[in-house]
């Protein structure tokens, strides 16, 4: 009788187990995103940097984390903005900075350094006139050349950070979250740590961002994919995750309520964050 109901406890635990890539994360919790009086702050600031890829003088945001010093070495997160933004777009709508401060003073986050490009690689980057245009659309694929033979140099010219792929993150909104899995999957020599929130249409199909899915299984620390459940863009990120499913790789499929969004997006940079160089 004894081994009977050991047999079935081990099977009903077995059913509930939830499937590869879904978990039951617990949302941001109230105030995440509100500055803390007490809370010690890191420095977020414009940056640029050459470009040959473009052949401009090129902008950035940077976020050093509190406690900051060249005597110390960090991981980078490069942290990609949607098709309506520019490399303020995460500044003037997700309080990036202020959710970091939060998390430091928890104690919840690896100090990292941030950086916060701007993802359209043309001359005339920012997001004005038709933002849908197909030169600009195309933009958003070239910025995969200027990330990684521009700026990415840029970062380790000058500031104190690893260099190897297990310290470097990049994740992305919408086209930045297209992005980052687009570039990330298929450099998984520069990048270990992979995130897409609410990825847009310009996501590669699985079979050409995975063609191989066992050349996963050992590389990636983190493959993050998320979206609001009432975001039309969902069939994107359903589709890689499906995909990763079949094949049994293991990765984070969160769907959680919201649209297309910044309540969504601040919510996952809080949870994909802290999940970073661990
Ligand atoms: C599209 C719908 C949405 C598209 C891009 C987006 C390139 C991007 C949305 C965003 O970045 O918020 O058809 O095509």
């Amino acid at each position: 009788m004894i081994t009977l109901r050991f047999f079935l406890l081990f099977a009903v635990a077995i059913w509930l187990k939830p499937a590869i890539g879904q978990e039951n994360i617990p949302a941001a919790p109230k105030g995440f995103d509100e500055v803390q009086e007490g809370a010690s702050k890191g420095v977020i600031d414009t940056i640029t940097y050459p470009s040959q890829t473009v052949g401009t003088t090129r902008k950035a945001l940077i976020y050093l984390p509190p406690g900051y010093s060249e005597t110390k070495k960090y991981p980078v997160l490069y942290l990609l903005h949607g098709i309506g933004g520019d490399e303020k777009e995460w500044f003037n709508n997700g309080s990036p900075q202020v959710i970091f401060d939060n998390l430091y003073a928890a104690n919840k986050l690896k100090p990292m350094v941030v950086v916060l490009p701007n993802g359209r690689a043309m001359k005339d980057d920012r997001a004005e006139g038709d933002i849908f245009d197909s030169v600009k659309v195309q933009a958003f694929a070239d910025f995969e050349q200027d990330l990684l033979h521009d700026l990415i140099p840029y970062i380790q010219k000058k500031y104190p950070v690893y260099t190897d792929r297990e310290n470097r993150a990049l994740a992305g909104l919408s086209m930045g979250g297209g992005q980052s899995l687009n570039f990330g999957l298929t450099n998984l020599d520069t990048f270990a740590w992979i995130g897409g929130f609410s990825s847009a249409p310009n996501t590669k199909s699985p079979e050409e961002l995975v063609p191989d899915p066992s050349t996963l299984k050992d590389n990636l620390k983190l493959l993050w994919i998320s979206c609001g459940d009432n975001d039309r863009l969902i069939t994107f990120s359903k589709r890689l995750h499906d995909y990763l499913d079949r094949y049994k790789i293991s990765h984070v499929y969160y769907v959680e309520p919201g649209g297309h969004d910044f309540k969504v997006w601040k919510n996952d940079l809080y949870l994909f964050s802290q999940r970073l160089f661990r």
